[in-house]
């Protein structure tokens, strides 16, 4: 019967075009006369759905016969983005049905262009986690996702006299076809209770976790497929549910409020992404969120493992956990906690298990974004798991200690306990202790997580157990689907589409940077991708800007460390020179558009003063006639991936300036890259192995290298040191009034000057204002740049994110690629 009746997975046009009707008369219950782009949206993407789960569940039913280790990747935040364009590349559907969708009538643009994005991150930590999926997938790992499925995304920002103002984003507004309500695998999970003694058969003392308020944790599936395979993996996201409904007895009293308040409580966990980026923030909620996530994936886990009948000291052979920062450390304790009270074994045991079943990768040194949360809140919401905690503290402690003797001061620095009042604990010290290995995610920033925060930890633990793996990015979203017209070319030029599963291919471009065909075609491209984006600026905020002007981009989180400030006072230094110029001096200058985008957190004050300078400023220069169209400033509002999208591939300059030694990595570096975009930045994150590949000549790099951070920073605060003429000279400007009201920007201007310019841009404006002087008279040569740009793109083969995927594959989880044959 099965085989009779299961639906064949035909790709061509007329299947579509059947399987489209039938969604759209029955899954939408509308009549085919009478169908807007979103109904053409819903219907394709119910389609493309009914071949996802195909693929899914044999995926799924293939992994289970093979029953092979499994890589599970726990992430608070996975920022997806659109699936629909995604998935009709990835499964080679989208000539077919982009022919049936315009033969019915519509424009596939248009369709695509309905969807939401689904923003169920902040930045760089998020996307990245998107990015690792499709490489599982695409390198055909048995391997998961875990993470939250927040009714609230990331929020939507719109501007209000050059000010952020936050909206909701309620991405589930209308139906979400990307994912699969798993309503039969709902997990209780407690808060609260108490703690008690009890002896067991063998006349051991053990303890049980009792009582405390349950909650439901609700699945919901979203299947992510791979590039040319027919692997399918899995993002289970959970999904907050009261388990008492109601409370009757409060409601036969009138109470009503009280009558539905834990059903209230009980959506809250899930109801909304903690909006901060880089910054932790010590609320309640966020550590319930946690618990709550960790706990059910791990009874999920754990359920999954038992299947397979294996004893429990199997588990790291078949288990291998990711934790994706510190966020889900608490389920190192969960483990421990499971595999001792209830699976009953030893402390011992049950912690090498653990160790050898979690690996940590950190994402930030930035004291701000370290987590830690008071002892008293663990202890009150989860009585056991401190204990645990506790006593993870003291068996580490001890053995410090055997290796040390004398060593307190030693002891405190590497204590999981904060000894504060009151204590805290630290949630990366438990995740280096509770894992085999620990990793940054780029070279500079893993030499400086091992000499600096956890530089105690390597000297007790050894080297071998901290390793780098450099960040990467998938070259499906981030080059295939984002700018078609230049994967097309690379197509046509390499004879096939091998490079997109092998990106090291792309090399063979340098065969033809000389040829001036392919140079013209090249150009050709990125100025069709800049006229793309300036009609998108044009519709998004009214502002014309010439395409042929160089496209200078900074689209990031808003952040003092990343740096903003410091390119909109150079863009403040650029405008007072090209209104000193004469006509014909301007004439040969370079016209540049300044284009800015990214979100502020809501609290933080100093980043949405950034915003409000860059809007202000660019009021006055895209009024000032007299500078002949030399210079626009942009500030997109509401930065996400499917902005990204059209804003990546059209770049000229992208910027990546933030402080040496700040900025982890940096993936956005990669993305502007491989889409043949050049590089002005420091010398920080990815922006070094990016300068590695692709040569000196190809990248424009400034300022003060990490390890004279330090000293810099001292200089500041002991002395007053002289700041640069040429800066002093762009505050004067802000001060006298020139953008507007001055008094708005003081608390701006004082990071620079009382508050002693913590992340240096004083330090660092000069060699930034002569880099950008090397941009402009670069890119008069304009046979050269397309040469450079060119070159960016052939030589951005270590970015792939399949390359990172299959270090981690290899050096951290152990785990294999199961290539799945369609099992029907
Ligand atoms: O590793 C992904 C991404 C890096 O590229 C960025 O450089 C880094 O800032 C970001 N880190 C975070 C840390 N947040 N927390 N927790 O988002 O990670």
């Amino acid at each position: 019967l099965w085989e009779k009746f299961a639906v064949p997975e035909n790709d061509d046009k007329e299947s579509f075009q059947s399987s489209f009707v039938r969604h759209v008369t029955s899954t939408l219950a509308r009549s085919v006369y009478n169908i807007d782009n979103f109904s053409a949206y819903q219907a394709t993407a119910h389609t493309v759905r009914d071949r996802l789960i195909k693929r899914w569940n044999d995926t799924q039913q293939a992994h289970a016969e093979v029953g092979p280790k499994r890589v599970y990747y726990l992430s608070l935040e996975f920022l997806l983005g659109r699936s629909l364009d995604n998935a009709l590349l990835n499964l080679g559907l989208k000539e077919s049905y982009g022919e049936g969708v315009e033969d019915l009538g519509f424009r596939m643009e248009d369709v695509l262009d309905q969807e939401v994005d689904a923003a169920l991150g902040n930045g760089g930590l998020g996307r990245l986690a998107a990015c690792y999926m499709d490489s599982l997938a695409t390198l055909d790992y048995p391997a998961w996702g875990y993470g939250l499925r927040y009714t609230y995304g990331i929020f939507q920002q719109r501007l209000n006299d050059g000010f952020q103002v936050e909206f909701p984003d309620y991405w589930l507004n209308f139906d979400n076809p990307w994912e699969l309500p798993r309503l039969d695998v709902v997990i209780d999970i407690y808060f609260g209770g108490s703690v008690s003694k009890y002896t067991d058969n063998n006349g051991r003392v053990r303890a049980i976790w009792e009582g405390g308020e349950p909650i439901q944790a609700v699945a919901y599936d979203v299947p992510i497929p791979g590039y040319g395979t027919k692997n399918c993996i899995n993002i289970r996201l959970w999904s907050s549910k009261p388990k008492r409904k109601f409370d009757l007895k409060h409601f036969n009293e009138g109470q009503y409020e009280k009558a539905v308040q834990a059903q209230m409580e009980a959506e809250n966990i899930t109801a909304v992404l903690y909006p901060n980026d880089n910054h932790m923030v010590g609320k309640e909620l966020r550590l319930k969120q946690q618990y709550f996530w960790v706990a059910a994936s791990l009874a999920d886990i754990v359920r999954r493992f038992k299947k397979s009948e294996k004893p429990i000291s199997d588990f790291p052979k078949q288990v291998a956990i990711q934790l994706n920062d510190t966020h889900p450390t608490l389920a190192i304790v969960e483990l421990q906690r499971i595999l001792v009270d209830v699976e009953g074994l030893e402390w011992d045991d049950a912690w090498d298990i653990v160790t050898d079943t979690f690996a940590f990768t950190n994402h930030t040194i930035l004291p701000e974004a370290m987590e830690k949360w008071p002892v008293p809140v663990l202890t009150y919401l989860l009585p056991r798991h401190m204990q645990i905690i506790f006593d993870i503290n003291l068996f580490f402690l001890q053995s410090v200690e055997k290796k040390y003797p004398d060593d307190r001061d030693l002891l405190a620095r590497l204590s999981i306990i904060e000894e504060s009042s009151p204590q805290f604990v630290r949630m990366a010290h438990l995740a280096i202790v509770g894992s085999h290995r620990v990793n940054g995610v780029a070279e500079l920033h893993s030499n400086l997580i091992k000499t600096t925060i956890f530089k105690d930890f390597v000297k007790f633990f050894g080297q071998e157990k901290f390793q780098n793996k450099t960040n990467g990015i998938t070259p499906r979203r981030w080059l295939h689907q984002a700018n078609p017209k230049l994967s097309d070319l690379i197509t046509e030029k390499l004879g096939n589409k091998d490079w997109l599963k092998d990106l090291f291919k792309l090399k063979q471009l340098e065969k033809y940077v000389d040829d001036p065909d392919f140079k013209k075609r090249w150009v050709a491209v990125k100025g069709s991708n800049k006229a793309r984006l300036a009609d998108y600026i044009k519709k998004q905020t009214g502002i014309s800007v010439n395409s042929n002007a160089l496209f200078d981009i900074q689209v990031k989180r808003i952040h003092e460390y990343k740096r903003q400030f410091m390119n909109i006072l150079s863009v403040i230094h650029r405008y007072n020179l090209l209104k000193k110029m004469t006509p014909k001096q301007r004439k040969e200058t370079v016209p540049r558009v300044v284009i800015f985008g990214g979100k502020a957190a809501p609290g933080y004050y100093i980043a949405k003063l950034v915003i409000k300078l860059i809007n202000s400023v660019a009021d006055v220069v895209n009024k000032d006639l007299s500078i002949e169209d030399t210079l626009k400033v942009v500030f997109i509002p509401d930065y996400n991936v499917s902005v990204a999208e059209i804003i990546v591939p059209a770049s000229d300059i992208s910027q990546h300036i933030s402080t040496a030694g700040t900025e982890a990595s940096g993936t956005s570096n990669m993305k502007f890259v491989l889409n043949g975009g050049l590089i002005l930045g420091t010398v920080d994150g990815a922006n070094i192995e990016i300068h590695e590949e692709i040569g000196d000549e190809n990248i424009f790099m400034f300022g003060n290298l990490a390890d004279k951070v330090e000293d810099l920073r001292h200089a500041h605060r002991y002395r007053n040191k002289q700041m640069d003429p040429a800066l002093k000279a762009v505050l004067d400007d802000i001060e006298s009034g020139h953008f507007g009201d001055p008094r708005i920007f003081v608390p701006l201007i004082n990071t620079l000057t009382i508050g002693k310019d913590y992340y240096l841009l004083s330090d660092d404006f000069g060699s930034y204002l002569r880099a950008q002087d090397m941009v402009d008279e670069a890119y008069k040569d304009k046979d050269e740049w397309a040469k450079k740009s060119i070159l960016c793109t052939a030589r951005m083969g270590k970015f792939s994110s399949d390359r990172a995927i299959k270090e981690y594959a290899e050096s951290i989880w152990n785990v294999e690629p199961i290539p799945v044959e369609e099992v029907r």
